[in-house]
């Protein structure tokens, strides 16, 4: 098949799902085309089966802000038009899918749509009841609609009690082979941030208010008055000035660090002891499952998809939305108990492996796409 796969390049889970999902698709012998403003940040590596085609901008007096949507809209027919694309497959409802339900007004041979939601498109509707007949119509004119964890779609359909469609639920994935459990290997980087033996705490984020990074160094605060440990921040984001300002105020700039924007997350979760993830919000929480993978412990927030990600009390512990004290307890309780720390550490990335694997879900996927692509 050839596929026409519309995401988000920005730092962020759902441009990287849909960039593995696209690399495992052409390893599958698919042709796989992406559609964005920028080349997703994962899409380095050359497959003969991948291309990126970039939505030109256009700047011009009148426009206030460049139209994307349409500019995207015109993208996706001159791609399916001329290398014949099968279907479209759009991450986010707004405004992928309304772009390419603009897209095929105007194809010489409309093509199937399937929209995956990744959670921001139903929060958003909650945040803006303008969104709301937008959104309604993006899933109304797709063909399928899956969700990445079973919260979300959940959410969707209350939110949205008028949808016909049903909303499939195809949760993210790891390729285990590329996220590595270290068993806490002292490695040279290990060595570097943590020079006297101290644990490593991570954080990585895009650094938006719903991903409460000032509670990571809050609960880092916490935990390193009992036990020494460094934190790590990857990413930036708009809530960076806010962290930066938490840190100097607690004293913490000697063992706090920050990493900025990191393509490959895998070595720097390779020398974690535990991976922190207080967010106010989270649809699935890919990054919680790349840590597990690699044999990291989660500490997180008991909500939307989380739960269903980090199992509590096994892989990981769960602690209402704010609750710094519990979440430190929970880290302490990881990081004081060495045979509770490796037997969470197993458990997590064989959890990890079973439940997340990515051949599963591109079958899921694969399925999908024949199924519209035969009804059409
Ligand atoms: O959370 C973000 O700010 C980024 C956003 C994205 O576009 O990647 O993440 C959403 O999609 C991810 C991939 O499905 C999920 O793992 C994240 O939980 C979800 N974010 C939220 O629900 C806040």
């Amino acid at each position: 098949m050839k596929i026409g796969m519309v995401c988000y390049p920005s730092y962020g889970g759902s441009g990287v799902v849909a960039t593995e999902l696209g690399y495992a698709l052409g390893e599958r012998g698919h042709e796989v085309h992406f559609i964005s403003s920028a080349r997703p940040f994962r899409l380095r590596r050359f497959h003969e089966k991948l291309f990126y085609h970039e939505v030109t901008d256009v700047s011009y007096p009148v426009f206030k802000y460049p139209p994307y949507t349409l500019l995207l809209a015109n993208k996706i027919v001159e791609v399916a038009n001329y290398v014949g694309l099968d279907l479209i497959h759009a991450h986010y409802a707004i405004p992928h899918s309304i772009s390419a339900y603009l897209a095929k007004q105007m194809m010489t041979k409309p093509i199937p749509l399937v929209t995956t939601l990744h959670g921001t498109d139903v929060t958003l509707v909650g945040a803006y009841e303008e969104f709301k007949l937008l959104t309604c119509l993006a899933l109304k004119v797709s063909d399928r609609i899956t969700a990445v964890s079973n919260s979300l779609a959940r959410e969707t359909a209350a939110a949205f009690e008028s949808l016909d469609q049903e909303i499939e639920f195809i949760p993210n994935f790891i390729d285990p082979s590329m996220y590595l459990p270290k068993g806490g290997l002292m490695s040279k980087c290990k060595e570097h941030f943590a020079p006297f033996g101290e644990k490593i705490l991570t954080h990585i984020s895009n650094f938006r208010e719903v991903k409460r990074v000032v509670d990571v160094v809050k609960i880092f605060d916490l935990v390193e008055k009992a036990v020494p440990c460094r934190l790590l921040l990857v990413g930036d984001g708009p809530e960076m000035v806010k962290v930066e300002r938490e840190v100097t105020k607690r004293g913490l700039e000697k063992k706090v660090q920050f990493l900025g924007k990191q393509e490959t997350v895998q070595d720097i979760l390779q020398m974690t002891d535990v991976f922190i993830l207080p967010s106010e919000q989270e649809s699935f929480g890919l990054v919680a499952l790349e840590a597990m993978a690699c044999g990291v412990p989660v500490v997180a927030s008991r909500v939307g998809g989380l739960p269903e990600v980090i199992k509590d009390g096994e892989t990981g512990y769960l602690a209402d939305v704010g609750d710094i004290y519990g979440m430190s307890e929970a880290v302490l309780k990881l990081l004081t108990d060495c045979s509770r720390y490796k037997i969470f550490s197993e458990q997590a990335a064989n959890w990890a492996r079973e439940a997340f694997p990515i051949d599963r879900a591109v079958r899921r996927y694969e399925s999908v796409y024949e199924s519209v692509v035969q009804g059409y």
